[in-house]
């Protein structure tokens, strides 16, 4: 199969797989999710450090912005908060994180039980072991309300 081929059947799978977030639970599957799976720190080949907050200009942002990786790579991501409210930090496919943004919205007091997922208060930090089953662009962001649009996500490529 091409990876054009490839890539447009992931489409479809995660479009199929977006009805199951638009009943208000967030549950989800298992195993493999939007950007691959939970991983386990001894197999991760790095870390990654990024710092969530607010900006004088009144942006919020992630530093760094994006993150490569490769296809099977497992990555240690540690996040902290420098900022002065809390933020969270939501790795999954960008179809998914539109969806679980509009459900925020309805439902901001929202609880998050997920691997694929930290919220943190000022000053804490937290981290997700990641691997990344496979290629695409997929994405984090901060889904609480308001802070999306003020600059928090960035793009997550993974080369095949
Ligand atoms: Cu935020």
């Amino acid at each position: 199969m091409s990876k054009r081929m490839m890539m447009a059947a992931a489409i479809g799978l995660s479009l199929l797989a977006v009805p199951a977030f638009a009943t208000g639970n967030h549950a989800g599957g298992h195993g493999d999710m939007g950007a691959g799976k939970p991983g386990k720190a001894a197999k991760a080949s790095r870390t990654v450090k990024i710092s969530m907050k607010e900006t004088d200009d009144g942006k919020m942002v992630y530093e760094p912005s994006q993150i490569v990786a490769k296809k099977g790579e497992t990555i240690r991501i540690v996040v902290t908060n420098t900022g002065e409210t809390d933020h969270e930090f939501v790795l999954d496919e960008m179809a998914k994180n539109a969806e679980h943004k509009a459900l925020m919205e309805k439902f901001p007091e929202m609880e998050h039980d997920d691997p694929n997922a930290i919220r943190l208060a000022p000053g804490k930090s937290g981290e997700i072991v990641w691997t990344f089953t496979k290629a695409g662009d997929f994405e984090f962001a901060c889904l609480i309300p308001g802070h999306y649009e003020s600059g928090m996500h960035g793009p997550v490529k993974v080369s095949g």
